[in-house]
């Protein structure tokens, strides 16, 4: 019976620097052009989650990330890119994050100051005790073409995992690292690996912005606060200098000089007030950040949807084609027979008449194929239109519609909410489950089921669990489980719900009722 359930599908998060070699790593496993036909502009300025089915069925997104790069200065907008993508999954719990993977150039041969700061924010965005859930990916070893280059590259993989400040706190807190081959087989292996560990992480910066608020307050914010802040000041030393040099130019009279520092000068201020901005969007509250992404993702769903549409169209006229061809032939036929019937001698059928349907046929047959081609080359597309609503896009579509509004209101109409981090699914994730149920006028009932206690069900209202409840759940007899309705699954903490539309146990919609009328429902059952 537990068989009906399908494995959950699971996320794995893809970072690194610029060009590590994120998408490079996807598309061996997931062997498409990672550009693909989608609407995003570029895999590399969004978060992007590509499907990989593994051998078991499951489905891996694996999570294309923007990198932190130094040059771009733009790491507190990538940063908020990541940290969206990860607050929903872990909000809605439409998806649960299996591992991550950290990719890393072997070529280079010393850690850039942008490869330092990416590596940090990795680790604080995770927090500690997620290391061991880390993959570590050194990437490009093709590269070291001589005997001699790759035993530098060896040496450079050896002091990368055992120097601290590398990747060292990493290793030591449990990652593994490895040496990709570029290929299908290589990538497979580390995916292969994180899957199987299916660790349902949990990281630091997920737990901290639904606790904390803003980016800003969460441990990677604070840290590339303190980042601003000491490039600030040292900008601000430089400007003391040149303030100096300019009195001494002011007093020499020297007017070239003065011109120089005074443009010097503008540099250095500019600056500061660029870092001051970009530290000021960190700021920016959970809240905030989901409602333009579910924006942004409503119209992107509605782009592939009405794509999908023009190619269904396209083949409707290829069905009218083939009817026409029915019609003509059908036509040929019967007045065929008539001939036959008139006696008319096979030699006096009209060739004017056979002529003209071969001439018919043969028009509408041309256009048949030139439809039929046409559809060929649009038939990928549709395929990812439709399949996109199961996708990546149509779930954060979903996931995030259920986050607009205040996730955390202080009253609802089923009682007042507290908020925090231990609240499981929010309110808003809540209504949406069970607006859908009561569209479909059914009476529903919860199935529930998690890692320890395979399978068990309840009609009692999900909406009326708080931590303790759902633990009472865990222990809660188990019954015959119902095939699940799949489509939203949550999870609460180790708990992951299903909800089913199957009517089971005593029925009743709860959608609409009291807080308390749920309440003492569920309380009568016990
Ligand atoms: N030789 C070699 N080149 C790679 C490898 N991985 C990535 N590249 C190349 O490195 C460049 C950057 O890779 P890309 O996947 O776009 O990096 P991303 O920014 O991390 O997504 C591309 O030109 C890739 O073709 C690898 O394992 N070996
Ligand atoms: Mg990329």
């Amino acid at each position: 019976m537990h068989d009906a359930l399908p494995l959950p599908d699971v996320a794995i998060l893809v970072m690194g620097l610029t060009g590590a070699g994120k998408s490079t790593f996807i598309s061996r496993l997931t062997q498409e052009a990672v550009e693909i036909g989608h609407s995003l502009e570029s895999c590399t300025t969004e978060v992007y989650g590509h499907i990989f089915h593994r051998a078991n069925g499951q489905r891996v997104f694996l999570i294309d990330t923007p990198g932190f790069d130094d040059t771009h200065n733009d790491n507190v907008k990538v940063l908020q890119k990541i940290a969206t993508f990860l607050c929903t999954i872990y909000d809605s719990r439409c998806l649960s994050l299996a591992g991550l993977i950290y990719l890393q150039r072997i070529t280079d041969t010393r850690m850039s100051g942008s490869s330092l700061t990416s590596l940090r924010i990795f680790e604080k965005l995770c927090g500690q005790r997620n290391f061991a859930n880390t993959m570590i990916v050194t990437t490009m070893w093709g590269l070291l073409q001589t005997k001699e280059a790759r035993t530098n590259g060896l040496e450079r993989y050896n002091t990368l995992m055992s120097t601290p400040e590398y990747f060292g706190s990493l290793v030591a807190g449990g990652a593994r690292m490895t040496r990709h081959k570029d290929t299908f087989e290589s990538a497979l292996e580390v995916v292969e690996y994180v899957a199987e560990r299916n660790q349902d992480v949990v990281l630091d910066i997920q737990r901290e912005i639904m606790n904390r608020g803003t980016l800003a307050e969460t441990t990677v914010g604070q840290f590339l606060s303190g980042e601003f802040q000491r490039t600030r000041a040292k900008y601000h030393r430089d400007l003391e200098e040149l303030e100096e040099a300019l009195e001494e130019a002011r007093q020499e009279q020297d007017d070239d000089l003065i011109t120089t520092i005074s443009e010097q000068k503008r540099e250095y201020e500019e600056k500061i007030r660029f870092s001051e901005m970009e530290q000021n969007n960190l700021a920016i509250t959970y809240q905030q950040m989901t409602q333009d992404q579910s924006e942004i993702y409503a119209q992107r769903y509605e782009e592939e949807s009405t794509r999908g549409m023009e190619v269904e169209e396209k083949s409707k006229r290829e069905i009218e084609l083939e009817e026409q061809l029915e019609r003509t032939e059908m036509e040929h036929i019967r007045e065929m027979n008539i001939l036959r019937r008139e006696k008319m001698s096979q030699e006096e059928v009209p060739e004017e008449h056979t002529r003209r349907y071969k001439e018919i046929k043969r028009r509408v047959l041309d256009q048949l194929a030139r439809e039929k081609a046409e559809r060929e080359k649009k038939g990928s597309k549709r395929f990812k239109a439709l399949t996109n609503r199961e996708g990546f896009i149509g779930i954060m579509r979903a996931a995030l519609n259920t986050r607009r509004g205040d996730p955390f209101p202080e009253d609802t109409e089923y009682g007042p909410t507290r908020r925090s981090s231990k609240s499981g699914l929010s309110r808003g994730g809540m209504d949406a489950l069970f607006r859908r149920d009561s569209e479909k006028d059914r009476p529903f009932s919860h199935h529930m089921y998690t890692r320890d206690h395979e399978s068990m069900y309840t009609d009692a209202p999900l909406i009326t669990m708080g931590p303790q409840r759902a633990a009472t759940f865990a222990t809660y007899p188990s019954t015959p489980s119902p095939p699940v309705e799949h489509g939203s699954t949550s999870m609460y903490g180790k708990i992951t719900y299903a909800l089913t539309t199957e009517p089971i146990g005593p029925q009743r919609n709860p959608y609409g009722k009291k807080h308390t009328e749920l309440q003492r429902g569920y309380d009568d059952q016990q």
